[in-house]
């Protein structure tokens, strides 16, 4: 039998912490019906939001130098939906893990869609990998995939998200998030124009395979592995490419894939207008693709995106339904702590956005007044949502304190003694 957290164990850590948060919730409830908001509403918005777990994130990440593996990795998929059973079941905000193919690669998808329910686990958008060789590959994509120059390339990596579609559709997920490596590192090395052109060929037969109520989700990034040129490096790319393709087509934003200081809220407020938002892949940088922890960095930016997405919410803008997810990668944490507060912080800007009173906020823009306007969204931003957050998580069964009680239950020592390590896991990024 392997070890699992029982309720027994959230309940009894509860307890503890009960009547603090009580007396902590009353208070904020006091501090916000002043301003107009009721704390009840609030919550239910806490409690309705959710965010999907990438499979990939479980595992301990490295850097171009180094991996140090952690105690109690998960050596496979089912290790993996293991672990992302207890980031839900302690945070209630990870009902779905979003898996990347071949490394969650099993024989029967059914089975493993079954086995993902008993962790209380669906499955979000599916990854397709065509920025790595596989051992059994034919051809390399040292030099592109669904943009090589090589034609027998493009197929080869065409077909490989054809069957990244099919195992999506026996695990009951509705999309498929395509990110290629494709680029250059010379100028000269590629034509510019006629990769791009190739990967709309290619992806117009992977749109061609989409199930009918599926969406292709297409990430750009702005360098890496390439370091002169990417060919889908920005969401202009992007949006062209969704443009092109038709409805089903939509650009994917990762808060990591932009240069340092650009204006990710600005980028999500155009593509809500174009209907072209497919979603995100959440995380925090300071430099690159650092793929750091969301909200470690700058919680400011991630809170400034939520208020675009809220205010999209609210005034019900057309076909406006983003999927969350993460996108992360932990080298110095236990995964599964990185995760929780992650998640938490996602929802923790997603509700301090909610606290924005939009009509103060539609005259203050509308009269010019910059600094009433900044105000409004500040005092959002300044206010400590945490007791919303915790009674969000008790009332859905969850723990008042996540990390708290994962250290607490010893799960992580019980895990490296029911996982032996093994060579070369299927973690993800290396
Ligand atoms: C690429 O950097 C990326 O953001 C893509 O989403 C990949 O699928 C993921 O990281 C994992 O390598
Ligand atoms: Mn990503």
């Amino acid at each position: 039998m392997s070890f699992a957290i029982t309720e027994d164990v959230i309940e009894s850590g509860n307890a503890r912490l009960e009547q603090a948060l009580a007396e902590d919730f009353d208070a904020l409830g006091r501090q916000l019906s002043r301003r107009g908001i009721s704390i009840e509403a609030m919550t239910a918005r806490a409690m309705a939001f959710s965010v999907a777990v990438p499979t990939w994130g479980v595992g301990t990440g490295g850097t171009r130098f180094a991996r140090f593996p952690g105690p109690g990795e998960p050596r496979h998929i089912h290790d993996k939906l293991e672990d992302c059973g207890v980031i839900n079941q302690l945070t209630r905000i990870t009902p779905n893990v979003s898996p990347h193919f071949p490394w969650d690669k099993v024989n029967d998808y059914n089975a493993l869609r079954q086995e993902a329910a008993s962790h209380a686990l669906g499955f979000d958008a599916v990854n397709s990998n065509t920025f790595q060789d596989q051992k059994s590959q034919r051809l390399s994509y040292k030099f592109g995939s669904l943009t090589h120059a090589d034609s027998g390339t493009r197929t080869q990596a065409v077909e490989h998200n054809l069957e990244c579609i099919e195992i999506g559709r026996q695990l009951g997920s509705t999309a498929l998030t395509v990110w290629i490596a494709d680029g250059s590192n010379f100028p000269g090395q590629s034509n510019l124009g006629a990769a791009f052109d190739r990967y709309i060929n290619s992806l117009k037969t992977i749109y061609a395979a989409l199930p009918k109520d599926w969406s292709v989700f297409l990430e750009h990034k702005l360098y890496e592995p390439a370091f002169y040129s990417t060919v889908i490096s920005d969401w202009g790319s992007s949006f062209m490419a969704a443009l092109e393709l038709g409805p089903k087509a939509r650009c994917l934003v990762d808060l990591g894939h932009h240069a340092p200081n650009t204006n990710i809220e600005q980028i999500v407020a155009r593509l809500i207008r174009a209907d072209k938002l497919a979603g995100f892949h959440f995380n925090d940088s300071k430099y690159g693709d650092d793929d750091l922890d969301s909200g470690s960095i700058d919680p400011f930016r991630l809170f400034l995106v939520f208020n675009e997405l809220v205010d999209a919410g609210l005034r019900q803008a057309h076909g406006f339904a983003p999927a969350y997810m993460i996108d992360q990668s932990h080298n110095v944490t236990d995964p599964i702590e990185s995760l929780m507060s992650s998640a938490v912080e996602i929802q923790r800007a997603f509700v301090q956005a909610s606290l924005i009173d939009r009509e103060a906020l539609t005259a203050a823009q509308e009269s010019s007044d910059a600094m009433l306007g900044h105000r409004l969204v500040k005092q959002a931003f300044v206010t400590d949502v945490s007791p919303i957050l915790a009674e969000a998580r008790r009332r859905k069964g969850g723990a008042i304190d996540p990390i708290g009680l994962y250290r607490e239950s010893g799960y992580r020592a019980q895990k490296s003694r029911e996982r032996p390590a093994v060579e070369g896991t299927s973690a993800g990024i290396v």
